[in-house]
């Protein structure tokens, strides 16, 4: 009777049960009724797995809940292995979180020194800036002032120069414009009287000859007829005088270059060779000097005294030797230690003026033994403050050597420089260099120009 009972509430529950699972799926087909036994073992078995995942879940929940010590056995050591682990993982995860707070810290840091360097780096670059600025200023000062100095030392230099032919200058000069004033054109009253002016000034009368034939030719052509340039004319006669074209051997070209200087006693022979030197030796040069003036010790001393100032070599025997074999040592001495200038010192005064121009020339021969065309320059050394006598001693000189230059001295002592431009009117010498004092800067190379405006501007 139950067991009827019970077939009756199974066969209704899985009519049931067969009903809610064709409306389930709603296709409205009920399963056989023999395949239902197996359908709700399934159905029994899925509920009894849901079940036990739902109530293993919630073991799980209550154990991981509780206290080992609420545990005991293989729970226990789980639950103590499994709290291991998390607090391991809480401990990793602690370190990383410190990790990458310490990174974020150095990063931190890392950036802000960064930034303090870059602004370091701004910084230096902005000194360094400032001193470039600062070093090209006091470079661009440095030549300011170096332009300064020459410009002060060339105007001291013309001034001095134009000292030196003061008197040769306001001759002519106030002379001129007495001569030209009032007049209105060039005629033959005002030539006598331009011949007057020229020749009563100390250019001499060779030169003041061919200056007036030059002007008288032009006013001829009508090439002049203004009274009021001959000032212009005259100053540009003197320049085509003093410009004469000449050919310098140069110590690059002549090798060894030997240069002998002459001249009459204390015209400053051995000073100029001194300067020269100095400026050779400035310019890189290996220089040696010859002590040809052997006739008076002190010579010999003041030459050795230059050489030192100059830093240069120089050949020197015992006061009283012949003074070629002096020329002859020096000369053999360029050749085997590989000179580049030689300059020679010579006497200004032996015992007579015969034995001074034989001495000369036997200088020269020595020389030119040794080197066929030396020497390559012979240059007579003049005195400005002698003046007239000074066209005495070149032609003296003439007869005895070659002469290719003149040095013009002390024109710092004179106002009358002028007689220059007659020396080189009738010797047809150049001028190579004037001397405006006693230091090695006061020798230089001479400028017609520069010399004939001394005299005109
Ligand atoms: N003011 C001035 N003095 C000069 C110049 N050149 C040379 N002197 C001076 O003139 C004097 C004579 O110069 P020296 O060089 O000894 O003359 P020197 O021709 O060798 O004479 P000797 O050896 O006697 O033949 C010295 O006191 C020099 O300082 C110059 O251009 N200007
Ligand atoms: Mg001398």
């Amino acid at each position: 009777m139950f067991i009827e009972e019970i077939k009756l509430i199974y066969t209704n529950f899985t009519a049931q049960v067969n009903q809610l699972l064709s409306e389930l799926f709603n296709d409205g087909v009920l399963i056989p009724e023999e395949k239902m036994p197996l359908i709700m073992v399934g159905i029994s078995l899925f509920i009894l797995l849901v079940f036990l995942s739902v109530w293993f879940c919630l073991r799980r929940r209550r154990l991981k809940n509780k206290a080992p010590h609420e545990l005991s056995g293989r729970a226990k050591e789980k639950r103590l292995e499994q709290l291991e682990k998390e607090r391991s993982k809480e401990r990793e995860l602690q370190i990383k979180q410190e990790e990458k707070l310490q990174h974020e810290k150095e990063a931190a840091q890392i950036a802000k020194s960064e930034e303090k360097e870059k602004g370091l780096q701004e910084k230096i670059a902005t000194m360094e800036e400032e001193r470039r600025n600062q070093q090209v200023l006091e470079r661009e000062i440095e030549k300011e002032v170096e332009k300064e100095e020459q410009l002060i030392k060339v105007d001291s230099f013309i001034e001095r120069l134009r000292n030196g032919v003061a008197k040769t200058r306001t001759h002519i000069l106030n002379n001129l414009t007495e001569a030209v004033l009032g007049k209105k054109e060039i005629d033959e009253d005002l030539l006598d009287d331009l011949e007057e002016v020229l020749i009563s000034s100390d250019i001499g009368p060779e030169t003041t000859q061919r200056i007036l034939e030059s002007i008288t030719a032009k006013v001829e052509r009508k090439e002049l007829t203004n009274p009021e340039v001959l000032q212009k004319e005259i100053q540009l006669e003197i320049e085509k005088i003093m410009s004469k074209t000449y050919t310098v051997p140069s110590a690059s070209e002549c090798k060894p270059l030997i240069l002998l200087f002459v001249g009459v006693n204390g015209v400053g022979k051995t000073t100029t060779i001194g300067k020269i030197a100095a400026q050779y030796c400035q310019q890189g040069k290996k220089v040696l000097m010859g002590a040809g003036d052997t006739f008076r010790a002190a010579a010999i001393d003041q030459l050795a005294e230059w050489s030192k100032r100059a830093d240069c070599d120089i050949v020197k025997k015992e006061p009283g030797s012949d003074p070629s074999a002096v020329m002859y040592e020096t000369v053999q001495k360029s050749l085997d230690e590989d000179y580049d200038v030689v300059i020679c010192d010579t006497a200004g005064r032996l015992h007579t003026k015969k034995n001074l121009m034989e001495e000369l020339k036997k200088m020269i021969r020595v020389i030119r033994k040794l080197i066929p065309d030396a020497p390559h320059e012979v240059l007579l050394v003049l005195d400005a403050t002698t003046g007239q006598n000074a066209i005495f001693q070149t032609r003296e000189f003439l007869e005895a050597a070659d002469l290719t230059g003149l040095v013009i001295t002390k024109l710092d002592g004179t106002s009358k420089g002028g007689v220059v431009i007659g020396i080189v009117n009738e010797f047809d010498i150049p001028v190579r260099y004037i001397g405006l004092g006693e230091q090695i800067k006061d020798l230089r190379l001479f400028d017609a120009k520069q010399f004939t405006e001394s005299i005109f501007a």
